[in-house]
C-alpha cells in the first residue's frame, strides 16, 4: 500500500521478491524515526538477515541516512561495516544493512546520488532506483542474492535429468556433506562421493564430501 500522506505503512507487510527460481521474503515496516521508533519493529529487525534502509532521494537523504543508522546503533544493530563502539554494555547485533535511495525518476537524479554518497560517506552497500519508473528495481533483487551469499544446488538421481525449479538453498560455503544431511542425517554418514556438473566443475566430476557447493552445482550422490 502506497499514498502521498506518511503513516500509511502500519504494520510489518510480509512480501515476495523473485530472483530467477527463488523469492526473497520482503516485509514493508512502518517508517522509523527519532519521533517515533517502535522497539517491537526495533526487535525484528535485529532478526531480520538483511536490512534495507528507504530513503528518499526528494528530501534530505542524508539527514534519514543519518537519523536511521542512529536509531539501529541505538538498538545495538550494527553493519558489518561499521565500526564498533569500544564500550557496548551488551553485544551488539550485526546485521547486514543495503541502503536503498528512491525516487530516482529523471536522468538528472544519478547526480545527486553521487552527491549523496560523497557526503554521507556511505560504507554499507548503496542502490539508487526509482520505484515509479521501475529502474535499476531488477538490480534490487541481484543485489539481494548476492548479500544473501547463498548457493542454489539441485540433486538428480544417476540416468534422470535434476529438477531445477526447486533448487536447495544452503549458505555460502557449505560442503557436499552439508547437502547431504539437509537430505536426510543418515545420508550424510553414508556419503561416500558426488558427481557434480555446473560451475567450476568439469561434467560430472567426483567430489568428495568436503568439496564446497556451488551456485547451481548439480549432484549425484553415490553411497
Ligand atoms: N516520484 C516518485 N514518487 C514515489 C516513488 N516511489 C514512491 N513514490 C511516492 O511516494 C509516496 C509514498 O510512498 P509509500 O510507498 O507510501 O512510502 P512509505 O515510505 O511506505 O510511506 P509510509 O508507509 O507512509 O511510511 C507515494 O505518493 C508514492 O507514489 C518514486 O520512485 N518516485
Ligand atoms: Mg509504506
Amino acid at each position: 500500500e502506497t499514498a502521498a500522506f506518511p503513516y500509511t505503512t502500519q504494520k510489518p507487510t510480509p512480501g515476495m521478491m523473485a530472483y530467477e527460481n527463488i523469492q526473497f521474503q520482503l516485509i514493508d515496516t512502518p517508517p522509523i524515526s527519532r519521533q517515533y521508533a517502535d522497539p517491537a519493529l526495533l526487535d525484528l529487525l535485529r532478526r531480520t538477515d538483511i536490512v534495507m534502509v528507504m530513503v528518499d532521494l526528494l528530501a534530505d537523504p542524508i539527514g534519514q541516512y543519518e537519523e536511521i543508522m542512529g536509531i539501529l546503533h541505538d538498538y545495538r544493530i550494527y553493519s558489518p561495516q561499521c565500526r564498533l563502539p569500544e564500550n557496548l554494555p551488551k553485544r551488539p547485533f550485526i546485521r547486514k544493512v543495503l541502503v536503498v535511495v528512491n525516487k530516482m525518476d529523471r536522468m538528472e537524479d544519478q547526480e545527486s546520488l553521487e552527491i549523496f554518497r560523497e557526503l554521507s560517506g556511505i560504507e554499507q552497500p548503496c542502490l539508487g532506483l526509482s520505484a515509479k519508473t521501475g529502474m535499476k528495481v531488477p538490480r534490487l533483487s541481484e543485489i539481494l542474492f548476492s548479500l544473501a551469499e547463498i548457493v542454489r544446488v539441485y540433486t538428480k538421481r544417476p540416468g534422470k535429468e535434476a529438477d531445477l525449479t526447486t533448487p536447495f538453498i544452503l549458505s555460502a560455503g557449505s560442503t557436499l556433506e552439508e547437502l547431504a544431511a539437509r537430505i536426510h542425517n543418515e545420508f550424510a554418514s553414508k556419503l561416500k562421493y558426488a558427481r557434480i556438473w555446473g560451475r567450476g566443475v568439469r561434467d560430472g566430476q567426483m567430489v568428495q564430501k568436503n568439496y564446497v557447493m556451488q551456485d547451481g552445482n548439480i549432484t549425484e550422490f553415490f553411497i
